[in-house]
């Protein structure tokens, strides 16, 4: 990031990747907290149409979720062509394959740090559920053509993917990361080697020859009982203090950082606007950081 890039808030109200409802009602709540600040914001609706929640249906909701990146991806490429900074808030983490594709679009050739708890590196062969938001990583590695019809650029590189804070991995998804040979980092690895060294790690890896790096910080690698407002919770998560500190480390490696997500925050799951505040306090500092 460049000191004075103007940055540009996203709102990827957007909830049809997941059967669960209400990821489209979080972003317009997160940003009405910076209205005043001077900053562009921008938003994409979900498309009016009936949610598809039949369980055997291994591609739920396909068309919606193309129809809504492919109008993303559109503002993210306008935002990236004017030189400015686009961070998108979710929405659930299909909104991430349209933002992580416009930029690569501009930038040529990107690596990309998913925090997570989930790998999102499913296929449509390897989707247990059919929700479209276990898909994006793999997605924007190529491997998701029905996904990503809109996109004119390359995708980004096994080895310069990396998945921070993981620990809720499907199955059949495993042999998908295994396979392309994906770092992960899980949420053992935050605890025990420390948040800094980590990150360290993953910029090292996803800026290996690349000329920078997309972010995308999905809200549920922070344990539930701190952060309980997502849509798929998964136990055991990071800390407070470490989500915290992967913020402080995004912002200590900011000339790397091209574009950025926060998403999966879901209101209607959320207790004492616990995780708004935590949304918030992310956003604050990135924000603080790159006006
Ligand atoms: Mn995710």
């Amino acid at each position: 990031m460049v000191i004075d890039m103007k940055i540009n808030l996203i709102e990827a109200n957007q909830d049809l990747g997941v059967k669960v409802d209400g990821a489209d009602l979080g972003p317009h709540i997160l940003t009405e907290n910076f209205k005043d600040r001077n900053i562009p914001i921008k938003k994409v609706d979900k498309p009016k149409v009936e949610k598809e929640k039949d369980r055997k249906n291994r591609q739920k909701n396909l068309n919606g979720v193309n129809k809504f990146d492919e109008e993303l991806y559109k503002v993210i490429d306008k935002i990236k062509r004017n030189g400015e900074f686009p961070l998108t808030i979710g929405g659930d983490h299909t909104i991430a394959i349209a933002t992580a594709l416009a930029s690569i679009k501009n930038e040529d050739n990107l690596g990309i740090i998913w925090i997570d708890a989930h790998g999102d590196y499913n296929t449509f062969e390897t989707t247990i559920t059919g929700n479209l938001h276990g898909l994006p990583l793999a997605a924007v590695n190529g491997l998701c053509q029905k996904l990503t019809t809109f996109h004119q650029g390359n995708y980004f590189k096994h080895e310069n993917t990396v998945i921070v804070g993981g620990r809720d991995i499907d199955d059949w998804e495993m042999p998908n990361l295994v396979k392309d040979n994906i770092k992960i980092f899980s949420t053992n690895d935050i605890h025990r080697y420390g948040v800094k060294k980590i990150m360290e790690e993953a910029f090292k890896i996803a800026s290996n020859g690349t000329n920078g790096v997309h972010i995308s910080y999905d809200i549920d690698v922070i344990d539930p009982l701190l952060a309980p407002g997502v849509s798929v919770p998964a136990i055991s998560g990071i800390s407070l203090n470490e989500a915290y500190e992967i913020t402080d480390e995004l912002i200590n490696h900011k000339d790397y950082i091209k574009s950025m997500d926060l998403v999966e925050y879901n209101p209607t799951k959320d207790i004492d606007d616990k995780t708004k505040k935590i949304a918030i306090n992310i956003l604050e500092k990135v924000i603080k950081e790159l006006s």
